[in-house]
């Protein structure tokens, strides 16, 4: 056989195979920003680095061994790197356990799902089919070493891997303890290598609870109070007292698709003329700032004032904490609390949550009627929701806080042609050209739900808020939001694409008017509670009154990138936030901050690993 003329042992040829095609998926298939000739290299290196390791184990075992060893060791490696595609091509973001365990959410993905699967992907079994032929057809595909050599071929792993540690290192110092961001991690140590640390975070952060001390708390809650200045009341303190509170989380909508046209008509007629409505408060620098728990996330942040997890969805990994959320504090103070979503009410594990936050009543998908006429996608539609919310509505003991969640403009935004009442735009991606479509679709069922509420008298005794709850148009679609804004999307403009809607409507309030301030998902909870009046001067938050004087000025967000009045820090560089102009590292400009944000969000992990508000007497 001339196969091998280099006699070769098998476990190499896979490292190799293995190593290569996991490197060409890093650099093609994922969009992994690469910077210098040095990242290029532990690219190169860290893929080759772990395959190796795991190879070259098989030279322990009995020669049949090996041969199985390694062909399933191909097909398992290849599975988690494909998961992880498929994953990053939604999410850009790669899978954590706690992720894993949201199983029952990817049920209801099937219909996003096969957009996300290629025909090119079966490339990745090209390597695995090779191996499987070669050891075969080879005449000695398995390795007999004596004791020494086996060593010394595992040997060869460690400095590997300790060569791939130390370079990353050099690149990215502080890479273990400050792993804030995925991509960091995947780029320098590799994927395989980030579940092994992904693996060991999560067993660190089971035992946390267990080893909570208590005392920690409060000197958290001081940093809280003094920074935030949350609960002291602003101009607006009281402002909607015993109105009804109708929030609206609007599905995937960003703010660009505000004032935005297709073809010459506009993609959002009616939240146009809301923005600039003499009754709405529009805050237009305001940004989400969800992590790998999207809408639930969002959910979490306005109504904790607490910062999500950096692994996974807190609705699922911590539901039976303890918080003192938003409906907890209104049931307090007399409301009646509620919220409507037509879907399972187990995605993202809302029934159990809802429950422990405080919640009166889910009006969950067996609230509503679905037809084949008003349900597609992901659902029940959104004008047929807010129709048939109405009468539930009318029911409700007042003064009540009803929180909406749309679902039409969900990825992969599709939508019946006869539905659709405006173009698609017209661009590399389909994800993009049918956004607008699904937007427009929901602008107009939220104008239906306004016209509702005022026929059914309920808007006089109401405020309405309403809030994108994250982006709808991920990294991956860079090059089309590019073309469609005419300016290169950089890690700036992507930070300023992660702004959503949000504006406070407070019916014969007269005094509307567009807010510059920087603002985000944080300070929705105190925001509203001045807006009504409520005040705890013992309440935690991460956040502040949107119309305090001495609010915190900068959002911070999960993976440690911020804006702040003057900054926008992402992607390790410093940006002047009006202007877009990098500023010299040496200037340090952005470091004072980077210091709270990091402070912060260990703070807000430490309360929710630790469970700590267990510990702590609220009002
Ligand atoms: C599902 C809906 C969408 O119920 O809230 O969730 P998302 O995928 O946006 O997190
Ligand atoms: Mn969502």
């Amino acid at each position: 056989m001339q196969l091998n003329r280099l006699r070769l042992p098998l476990f190499i040829i896979a490292s190799f195979l293995f190593g290569l095609k996991t490197y060409f998926v890093y650099r093609f298939m994922f969009d992994l920003s690469i910077e210098n000739a040095l990242q290029e290299f532990i690219l190169f290196l860290n893929p080759l680095a772990s395959a190796y390791f795991v190879f070259a184990l098989s030279v322990w075992l009995k020669p049949k061994n090996q041969i199985r060893y390694l062909r399933v060791a191909m097909l398992l490696g290849t599975l988690v790197l494909y998961f992880n595609l498929v994953f990053y091509r939604n999410f850009t973001d790669f899978i954590t356990i706690p992720v894993l365990f949201q199983g029952s959410n990817a049920a209801d993905l099937t219909s996003s799902i096969l957009t996300l699967i290629h025909f090119e992907d079966l490339l990745l079994l090209l390597d695995v089919v090779l191996v499987w032929y070669l050891s075969k057809r080879l005449e000695e595909p398995a390795v007999i070493l004596n004791r020494h050599a086996k060593i010394a071929a595992t040997a060869v792993t460690f400095l590997l891997l300790a060569g791939n540690v130390v370079l990353a290192e050099i690149e990215r110092p502080m890479l273990f303890v400050r792993a804030f961001d995925r991509e960091y991690l995947v780029k320098n140590i590799g994927l395989y290598n980030y579940h092994l640390y992904d693996a060991t975070m999560h067993t660190k952060t089971k035992a946390q609870r267990v080893f909570a001390d208590g005392s920690d708390v409060n000197k958290i809650g001081n940093y809280m109070r003094e920074e935030t200045g949350s609960n002291e009341p602003s101009e607006m303190y009281g402002v909607a007292e015993d109105k009804n509170v109708i929030f609206i989380s609007v599905e995937s909508f960003q703010n660009f698709l505000l004032d935005s046209e297709i073809n010459g008509t506009e993609t959002t007629p009616f939240l146009n003329d809301l923005k600039e409505s003499k009754d709405t408060i529009w805050f237009k620098n305001f940004y989400h700032q969800t992590a790998q728990g999207k809408t639930s996330d969002s959910e979490f942040i306005t109504e904790n004032s607490l910062y999500p997890l950096d692994r996974g969805a807190v609705y699922f990994t911590h539901a039976q904490n303890e918080y003192h959320a938003l409906p907890e504090i209104l049931k307090n103070n007399g409301y009646y609390s509620s919220v409507y979503h037509s879907n399972n009410k187990s995605f993202w594990n809302r029934e159990v949550m809802y429950e422990n936050i405080g919640y009166d009543h889910f009006f969950g998908e067996e609230s509503f009627e679905e037809t084949p006429e008003n349900t597609f996608g992901w659902g029940l539609e959104d004008k047929e929701f807010f129709k048939q919310s109405i009468p539930y509505l009318k029911e409700q003991k007042q003064p009540f806080y009803s929180k909406f969640i749309t679902l039409t403009h969900h990825f992969p935004f599709e939508l019946p042609e006869e539905k659709a009442n405006i173009d698609k735009y017209n661009s590399g991606s389909q994800t993009l050209n049918q956004y607008f479509q699904t937007a427009r679709y929901t602008d107009e069922a939220l104008e239906g739900f306004f016209k509702e509420l005022k026929e059914a008298g309920l808007y006089e005794d109401s405020i309405i808020i309403l809030m994108g709850d994250h982006y709808g148009i991920s990294e991956f679609h860079n090059k089309a939001m590019g073309e469609f804004l005419g300016k290169e999307i950089n890690p700036y403009e992507h930070m300023k694409l992660q702004r959503v809607p949000f504006m406070i409507h407070i019916p014969g309030y007269e005094k509307g008017e567009v807010r510059e301030e920087v603002v985000g998902q944080i300070d929705v909870k105190p925001t509203l509670l001045n807006l009504l009046g409520i005040q705890d001067m013992r309440d935690l938050n991460f956040g502040s009154d949107m119309f305090s004087e001495d609010r915190k000025n900068f959002i911070a967000m999960r993976d440690g990138s911020f804006v702040s009045d003057e900054y926008i820090y992402t992607k390790d560089i410093c940006y002047e936030r009006e202007s877009g102009a990098e500023i010299a590292p040496e200037e340090e400009a952005c470091q004072p901050i980077r210091e709270k944000v990091d402070k912060e969000l260990q703070y807000s992990n430490d309360i929710i690993y630790g469970d700590l508000f267990r510990f702590y007497e609220f009002k």
